[in-house]
């Protein structure tokens, strides 16, 4: 896509999954890099490979914790000295941590997946947006999940966050209408990441358990999808994506091959 070669794309949660191959992605169509996570070898290891294969795209990594406010002020200092211009942000970092119904919630799990999902998706905005809004241009891409719009079984609280995530990108494309700024949700059914072993807290016969019988999305997919949503004319915007796996009718049906 020949409109991305030379952006500046800021992506959370680049250590694995889909942040990992959204930014290879971009880096595939020229786009420079600011790659966020708490991993920062992992970060380091996705640079290296970015640099032998696209030696003119710059990366910059940085560690970040974006559940904790603290962690991402101190952080975007550095990183808004460093690179004044930010295009394009994918607010991608999240997780589950467990799936227990509303009657056993623990304070704990609720916690960490709100202050990571939610907390943290609006406090990177919060960073990246008042440049945005001064040059009157950018492209926020939120990654919530079909269970942002029909709620799981496999996590009612993780569910509730994406609910959250969904209503705080319409909140934004409300309060940007007026702008050049576009906001995008990109939804994704079962995907096959490192997600299903965090959500299983590392428990690796339920997270086989969870994916028996399925075919589900490669972080590939989804990468492909985030990337023709900014790549599109800037007088359009995929406001919103889904993307399931063809053995996943919605949260709740899903064809086993047994
Ligand atoms: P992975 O577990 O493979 O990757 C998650 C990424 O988020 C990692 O890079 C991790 O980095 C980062 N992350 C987690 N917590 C934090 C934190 N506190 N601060 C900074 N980074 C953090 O999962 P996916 O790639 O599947 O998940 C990416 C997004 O997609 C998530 O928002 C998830 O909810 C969503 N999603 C996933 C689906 C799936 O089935 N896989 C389906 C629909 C949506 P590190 O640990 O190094 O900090
Ligand atoms: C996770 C989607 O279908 O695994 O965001 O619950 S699903």
């Amino acid at each position: 896509f020949p409109r991305l070669k030379g952006k500046t794309v800021l992506i959370t949660g680049a250590s694995a999954g889909f942040g990992w191959h959204t930014a290879l992605a971009f880096a595939e169509n020229g786009s420079n890099l600011i790659l966020l996570a708490r991993r920062l070898e992992r970060l380091e290891e996705l640079k290296t490979k970015i640099n032998a294969s696209y030696p003119s795209v710059d990366v910059k990594i940085y560690k970040v914790d974006v559940s904790s406010h603290d962690d991402i002020k101190q952080a975007f200092k550095i990183i808004l000295e460093e690179s004044h211009r930010i295009d394009v942000v994918v607010n991608n970092a999240g997780l589950g941590q467990g799936a227990d119904p509303v009657s056993t919630l623990g304070a704990e799990d609720m916690q960490v997946m709100f202050d990571t999902n939610v907390k943290g998706l609006v406090w990177v905005t919060q960073q990246v947006l008042p440049s945005m809004l001064e040059r009157n241009e950018g492209h926020v891409i939120n990654v919530g999940s079909i269970a942002g719009l029909q709620i799981t079984t496999m996590g009612c609280f993780y569910g509730a966050t994406k609910h959250a995530v969904h209503a705080l990108t319409e909140a934004l494309r409300i309060e940007t209408v007026a702008t050049n700024i576009r906001v995008s949700e990109i939804c994704p059914g079962l995907a096959e990441t490192e997600f299903a072993l965090v959500r299983s807290r590392g428990d690796r016969d339920l997270e086989k358990k969870m994916l028996d019988g399925l075919t589900p999305l490669t972080a590939q997919d989804v990468a492909e999808l985030i990337v023709f949503t900014a790549s599109t004319h800037p007088r359009c915007v995929i406001s919103q994506s889904v993307i399931v796996p063809s053995c996943q009718a919605n949260t709740f049906i899903m064809h086993r091959k047994t």
